[in-house]
């Protein structure tokens, strides 16, 4: 019965800050960190059946099974039968998906099998290396020399693994990554996205060799108390020695604070001197370094407070309004994932084209690329886990896997001036069970970084009186900023419908709309009444916008839906779609609709009026 099983997930809850650290620790600001690059052609074996992985029997082979994909694969003698090998006539690069390398897995889902050589020689023999993975889609099966190095689940997320002496050799070292992409039920994103499931290594993989007492992680932030340059962090280590102390350097504003350290933590507390603060009009960071006995690091740090005041958002005590897209990480043009800096470039300069403060990374925490140049271009961000649509919200494991991408997503980024909300999830559908997991899911983001706000893109309730359209939705009580996601005159309705609905939410807090729009193929030219034409989303549009200028005064700003089209396994008009959701304001060839501008002029309005 229902009851038995909230019990049972509210007692899995309790018990799940264990849970979510228990991981290998992931090193933060991986960019200032002596490291090798293992990215290039990596050699593969495509293995539907997991033949490298499962015996015939389908249990798991045994680490020195000769036929597991992860043994050698060279011939030893005439006699020596092998059943795998990597040869470079099967190359693939990494990082990048592997649907758009070749044709023959432009719908792969399943186990691809990687292998790289390389040589190694630490620089002290008292340090220690781990390998690490800017993120790999979905299940990473790292193994070296042979030897099983560890597992990770999350296609959007890094992290890293330790190696140890013993598994390292100076030359020719042979890895093997099995990365597998199946999605399943009880998985976070599940069975069902409105997005294509890229699998493959998809970010950079890199050596990282660190000292042996070594500075894991720092967060160092404005409090969101703070109205006078108050920073409250933490700085955390491993293997701290006795006595350790910890200092933070400005250089540009004199400061040079230290710390003591217990139990590998030390606890920050200064006030910045006369100082800029970050805003997307003057992104201003300065340049942070972080100190041990044995370590240093150095990051650009933007300093802002992002708090909610009745139905404000205000950032450094001033509302904002926020000037939003929101962005896949893909690049249409390639029909790929987003992966490089130039990458970032493109998304982010299209994003300034139309005139953003803001831009939300949907639906799964996007390359770190792109968050470091949010930062350094000036625009806010909204990072959010793929916990979209029905996931199974009864099963305390699958919370657990929500909490450790949340974990991961927040570590990567918590230094980021940038980022001011976290979402926990998209449209989940409203019952008890959801409402209790999602709940706590906002509460480990607040409870993990208390300097940002919470959110999460709800779904409206349509109440036929005045054509009201409200957000009632219970989540809404935990939330910093009630989100939304309308399609009004898409699904359902004509765009004129906009002209007399009105909305509202029955929380006093700020409202945003995180997700409005209408398809249009790129190109694609008729009159205004023809589906799937430019001029018929620009139509959209036009109606959407006259209805944004009369949203109530906690309206704080939107994200429509979206910056450019992306491939999606849901879409499959053989005319309009051809497995492509052509929501975007930037076509397949990176071409701007006649609807990006209607957006752009109205980004435009709102900001000379500011
Ligand atoms: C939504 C989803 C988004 C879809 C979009 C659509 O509400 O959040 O992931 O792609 O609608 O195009 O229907």
């Amino acid at each position: 019965p229902i009851i038995t099983r909230l019990i049972l997930l509210i007692s899995a809850f309790l018990s799940l800050p264990f849970l979510a650290f228990s991981q290998n620790d992931l090193i933060a600001n991986i960019p200032s960190r002596n490291t090798i690059s293992l990215n290039g052609r990596w050699q593969y074996i495509v293995d539907p059946y997991e033949t490298g992985f499962y015996d015939y029997r389908f249990k798991e082979r045994k680490e020195a099974d000769a036929e597991a994909y992860w043994s050698s694969d060279v011939q030893v003698n005439k006699m020596d039968r092998k059943e795998h090998g990597y040869i470079d006539k099967y190359t693939l690069n990494v990082p990048s998906d592997w649907n758009s390398q070749n044709d023959r897995l432009y719908y792969y889902e399943g186990t691809v099998w990687y292998k790289k050589s390389f040589d190694y020689k630490k620089s002290t023999t008292s340090n220690r290396l781990f390998i690490y993975f800017g993120a790999a889609n979905y299940r990473t099966d790292v193994y070296l020399n042979g030897k099983k190095l560890g597992m990770h689940k999350g296609g959007f997320t890094p992290f890293n693994l330790e190696i140890a002496d013993s598994v390292l050799k100076e030359k020719g070292n042979y890895l093997v990554v099995k990365v597998d992409n199946k999605r399943y039920a009880d998985e976070i994103p599940t069975l069902n996205t409105d997005w294509w499931n890229y699998g493959g290594i998809t970010r950079d993989v890199k050596l990282v060799e660190l000292p042996a007492s070594a500075i894991i992680d720092y967060f160092i932030q404005l409090s969101p108390a703070s109205t006078n340059g108050e920073i409250e962090g933490w700085v955390k280590l491993n293997n701290a020695v006795p006595n350790e102390k910890a200092t933070i350097e400005i250089p540009e504003l004199k400061v040079k604070h230290t710390f003591n350290v217990n139990n590998n933590l030390a606890e920050v507390k200064l006030t910045l001197p006369q100082f800029q603060c970050w805003l997307p009009e003057n992104p201003k960071c300065y340049k942070v370094i972080i100190k041990t006995n044995s370590d240093r690091v150095e990051e650009k740090i933007g300093f802002r407070t992002v708090k909610v005041a009745g139905k404000s958002i205000l950032v450094n005590g001033k509302p904002v309004f926020l000037r939003g897209i929101s962005i896949h990480g893909e690049i249409p043009q390639g029909k790929r994932r987003a992966q490089s800096q130039s990458d970032a470039l493109q998304l982010l300069t299209w994003a300034k084209e139309l005139g953003c403060n803001m831009v939300r990374l949907a639906h799964y925490p996007h390359d770190e690329k792109m968050t470091r140049l949010a930062d350094s271009l000036g625009l806010f961000v909204w990072s959010e886990i793929p916990v979209y649509w029905t996931i199974d919200f009864s099963s305390a494991a699958v919370l657990g896997k929500a909490q450790a991408q949340l974990n991961e997503m927040i570590t990567r980024d918590h230094n980021r001036a940038s980022i001011i909300i976290w979402s926990v999830g998209n449209e989940t559908p409203v019952s008890d069970i959801r409402t209790i997991f999602m709940k706590t899911l906002l509460q480990t983001a607040k409870k993990t970084d208390p300097s940002r706000l919470v959110s999460a893109a709800l779904e409206v309730d349509y109440h036929s009186a005045e054509n009201l359209r409200s957000v009632d939705d219970p989540l809404g009580e935990y939330v910093d900023v009630v989100s939304f996601n309308e399609y009004l005159g898409w699904y359902g309705g004509t765009p004129e419908s906009c002209r007399d609905a009105r909305w509202s939410t029955r929380y006093n807090k700020p409202l945003f709309i995180s997700e409005t729009g209408a398809e249009a193929l790129g190109g694609y030219h008729g009159d205004a009444g023809t589906l799937w034409t430019e001029e018929f989303q620009e139509r959209f549009y036009k109606e959407q916008v006259a209805m944004l200028k009369r949203m109530p005064d906690n309206y704080v700003g939107a994200s429509p839906w979206i910056l450019a089209d992306f491939r999606s396994p849901r879409r499959n008009n053989p005319t309009y779609q051809e497995g492509w959701n052509n929501k975007g304001l930037i076509d397949q060839q990176g071409r701007k609709k006649k609807a990006f501008y209607i957006l752009k002029n109205y980004y435009n309005q709102i900001q000379t009026k500011n």
